[in-house]
């Protein structure tokens, strides 16, 4: 067993655990990351497109802002597709002047994991059998295998950042933790392409063949989703049955302008919603997937993580410089206000676009006439751009 000590043991080099990493080292703070899969791996899981301006600036204070304001689109406003007419909402005008940046995770995630390796600091890839220890007490520890040897990491505290189905969230005591889960009925089917966007801007659709949504990574390639059936296999979807279905949920300039092309990558992702609560446990503190999902409607996954972990590195400052538990103990409670709005809003959100089983035509109806006084309201467009850029920090305080 080898044992090296740090200030901060990061389970997960995903873009919450290599965000924390790098504001750490900004700050002078010593850190670890242990991660199960390989660097290639991690940037291989196409996932989220869209960055809020709190993400925006949090890559800027970690200092890897650079290459996203020279390639991130940005975009101030959305398209709404309902009982086949495009609705725009402008989210800069509505929202007090904010924008989103289209700007992959995966692009995110190399941009972090650059800067990291560009100073040398150590992330260990591929390990087995993580491990998070008496993280009730003043020294926990992390263990982990690598290469068949046994490795431990003395820290002061622990990070899980390690998504969904990591350690960390499963090793709090049970009688502490409590959780909220609704599974959706359905999934996206997602393609990415190296084809021009049929849309400068998003395009959510709400159809009678269910939900469709037109992304982007750049001017030359798209991504696309369907909604589809949970017992849909991703091995069925040809590519041409893909861009079919696509086209008979757009509307007619939609579908003259789609450019279709061979996929890039496809995959199915399950819709859930679920809260952890608390997201502290002793020295050891959830952020980002491990303590929460969304369903991907809103885009909010990836910028509630990135608004966890800011809660994180300030805590964690405020620990070593002021010699002040204050942030650690306050932790939870900021962080769940912002994730149950946002988990508010991405649960509206997909209740309004998709189709349900169960529904009853009038469900139909009553979406289209939901959406109608949306679009023609000045209080319901401030509601969907408020919500979509992301609500300030001190919302509601
Ligand atoms: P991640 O990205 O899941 O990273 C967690 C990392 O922890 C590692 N890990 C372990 N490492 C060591 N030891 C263990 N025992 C470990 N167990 C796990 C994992 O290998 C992984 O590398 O979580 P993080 O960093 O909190 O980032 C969150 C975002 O990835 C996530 O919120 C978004 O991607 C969610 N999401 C989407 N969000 C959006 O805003 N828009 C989207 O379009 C969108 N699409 C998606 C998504 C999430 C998906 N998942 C999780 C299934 C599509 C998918 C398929
Ligand atoms: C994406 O580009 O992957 C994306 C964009 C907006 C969403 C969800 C996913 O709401």
């Amino acid at each position: 067993m080898t044992t090296t000590r740090t200030q901060v043991a990061i389970v997960g080099a995903g873009p919450s655990g290599l965000l924390l990493g790098q504001l750490l080292h900004k700050a002078g703070i010593d850190a670890v990351i242990v991660e199960r899969v390989s660097g290639e791996y991690v940037l291989g899981r196409i996932r989220a497109g869209i960055l809020e301006q709190v993400c925006i600036d949090l890559m800027d204070e970690a200092g890897v802002g650079q290459r996203m304001h020279q390639e991130g689109l940005v975009h101030g406003g959305i398209e709404m597709l309902y009982g086949g007419q495009r609705h725009r909402v402008d989210l800069n005008k509505y929202s007090g002047g904010k924008n989103v940046m289209v700007y992959g995770q995966t692009e995110l995630t190399r941009d972090l994991m650059d800067a990291r390796q560009s100073v040398g600091l150590k992330t260990v890839y591929e390990v087995s059998n993580t491990a998070v220890h008496d993280f009730d007490s003043a020294k926990p520890y992390v263990t982990y295998e690598k290469d068949g040897q046994q490795h431990r990491i003395d820290c002061d505290f622990i990070a899980g950042c390690d998504g969904f189905h990591g350690v960390c969230r499963a090793s709090a005591p049970r009688g502490a933790i409590r959780e909220y889960e609704k599974v959706y009925p359905f999934g996206w089917l997602g393609l990415l392409s190296d084809t021009p966007p049929v849309n400068d801007e998003l395009i959510y659709v709400n159809s009678p063949r269910g939900f469709a949504l037109c992304s982007q990574r750049s001017k030359t390639r798209s991504r696309y989703y369907l909604q589809v059936p949970l017992t849909d296999k991703v091995e069925e979807w040809t590519d041409d049955a893909f861009w079919q279905e696509l086209k008979l949920r757009l509307d007619e300039e939609g579908r003259d302008k789609l450019v279709t092309g061979p996929s890039l990558e496809k995959s199915i992702a399950p819709l859930r919603s679920f809260v952890t609560e608390p997201m502290r446990f002793g020295r050891m503190f959830l952020a980002g997937d491990a303590g929460h999902i969304v369903p991907p409607t809103g885009a909010k996954g990836l910028n509630l993580a990135a608004t966890d972990v800011k809660y994180l590195f300030d805590a964690i400052v405020e620990f070593y410089k002021d010699k002040s538990e204050a942030g650690i103990d306050d932790y939870s409670r900021k962080c769940l206000g912002r994730i149950w709005r946002a988990e508010r809003f991405s649960w509206w959100f997909t209740q309004l676009m998709h189709r349900f089983s169960h529904d009853e035509k009038i469900t139909a109806k009553f979406q289209n006439a939901e959406l109608d006084y949306l679009m023609h309201s000045e209080a319901g467009l401030t509601t969907i751009a408020e919500n979509y850029v992301g609500l300030p920090l001190d919302f509601g305080r």
